[in-house]
């Protein structure tokens, strides 16, 4: 099990090293300096392949699960692309994050804007990360149907994401910590835009399309909004245990060091605690959240563990668990869609789950 596991994301690396290569290539082909290459192709090595990969795999786990047989190499190729599209668009997306929320290790090695003569350029480096997804959707879906489903799904997307993360950064000031302005209605709407759409919806829509399942506009039998109404709530717990992990992890074990108390974050620990806390803890976090300070960052960390945090979480990700499989289960036993078509089954929902259930990191 472990072996096929371990199998299945070598497959996929491997496919990373292809589509590399093919952008490289075509960016030599445009009489670019060595140096350049030599940049570009580490901007791709640095951020894009060193991730858990749940995102883009989960592309062609989908297609494999909607076509219920192994992949062909060319199918499997090109659910690979629309994968790696998605691990682009969180590269690039977590390149500009971090230097927005001022982070300093992701994967466990610096964040990229703070290795060696690269600084700023960072963010030119984030923007080349996206434009290459559409490189690539152009050089290989170009003659299908879908082409132009799957381009507006990626900028739908995008768009949305950079919604969330918008509310995300204003609604944590720097210079203004006002944890009234908090709630958990307001960190729902910041983590379902700035991670469940990206992230859940994004991955099983790409391969509904790859797979031929066609929209049923303002339906409420359409494929993608059955869809989306169990991966909104899934990106949802998902993002919740990232806030948890940022509170509870080493940098060891997430690879990153926690940044969202001292970032002033609307963070779900917050929101758990500012709902739990007595007046005198109250005033503690009020005194300290949001300090760039460790020692008050300690005594914010002292509350969360006090008004029991840690219970409230494991509780939650019980809960969260039930809930799901629960909208799992709305869809029927067989599948959902008419004879002959492809059917939108349980086991796409049910895998994407059991990759992110009770994570550490
Ligand atoms: C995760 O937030 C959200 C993103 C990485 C989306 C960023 C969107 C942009 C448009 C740049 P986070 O800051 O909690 O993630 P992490 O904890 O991994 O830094
Ligand atoms: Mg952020
Ligand atoms: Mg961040
Ligand atoms: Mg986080």
């Amino acid at each position: 099990m472990a072996d096929l596991k371990a199998q299945k994301r070598q497959k996929f690396e491997h496919a990373f090293e292809v589509i590399r290569d093919e952008l490289l290539a075509h960016f030599a082909s445009n009489g670019m300096p060595k140096d350049a290459q030599e940049w570009y192709r580490k901007n791709l090595d640095y951020n894009v392949p060193g991730g858990k990969l749940n995102r883009g795999m989960s592309v062609v786990d989908s297609v494999e699960i909607l076509k219920g047989r192994a992949l062909t190499e060319d199918e499997y190729f090109k659910a690979a692309v629309l994968g790696w599209g998605v691990e682009l668009l969180q590269a690039f997306f977590l390149v500009s994050d971090d230097i927005m929320d001022a982070s300093i290790t992701r994967r466990g090695q610096p964040c990229w804007y703070r290795t060696e003569n690269v600084g700023m350029i960072a963010i030119n480096d984030s923007f080349m990360l996206e434009s290459a997804i559409y490189y690539l959707l152009k050089k290989h879906f170009r003659q299908e149907s879908y082409y132009v489903d799957l381009l507006d799904l990626f900028h739908e997307t995008t768009y949305q994401t950079e919604f969330g993360q918008l509310i995300d950064l204003i609604t944590a000031p720097e210079d203004h910590v006002d944890l009234s302005k908090f709630s958990l209605e307001k960190h729902r709407l910041i983590v379902v835009y700035k991670t469940a759409y990206y992230s859940f919806y994004l991955p099983v829509a790409l391969a509904l399309h790859v797979s031929g399942v066609k929209a049923i506009p303002n339906s409420p039998k359409d494929p993608f909004t059955i869809a989306s109404e169990i991966l909104i709530p899934l990106g949802e717990y998902f993002q919740v245990q990232d806030d948890w992990l940022d509170f509870s992890g080493t940098p060891e074990q997430i690879g990153k060091i926690g940044t969202d108390i001292i970032d002033n974050k609307c963070s779900w620990c917050i929101n758990t605690a500012l709902a739990k806390a007595t007046p005198e803890q109250r005033a503690i976090l009020d005194a300290n959240y949001g300090k760039k300070d460790s020692v008050a960052e300690q005594k914010v960390k002292d509350v969360f563990y006090q008004v029991g945090v840690p219970e409230t979480f494991h509780k939650y990700e019980e809960d969260s668990y039930k809930k799901i499989i629960g909208l799992i289960e709305t869809i029927p036993e067989g599948g959902l869609g008419a004879d002959g078509e492809v059917k939108l089954k349980r086991e796409i929902f049910k895998s994407f789950l059991d990759k992110i259930y009770k994570r550490q990191k």
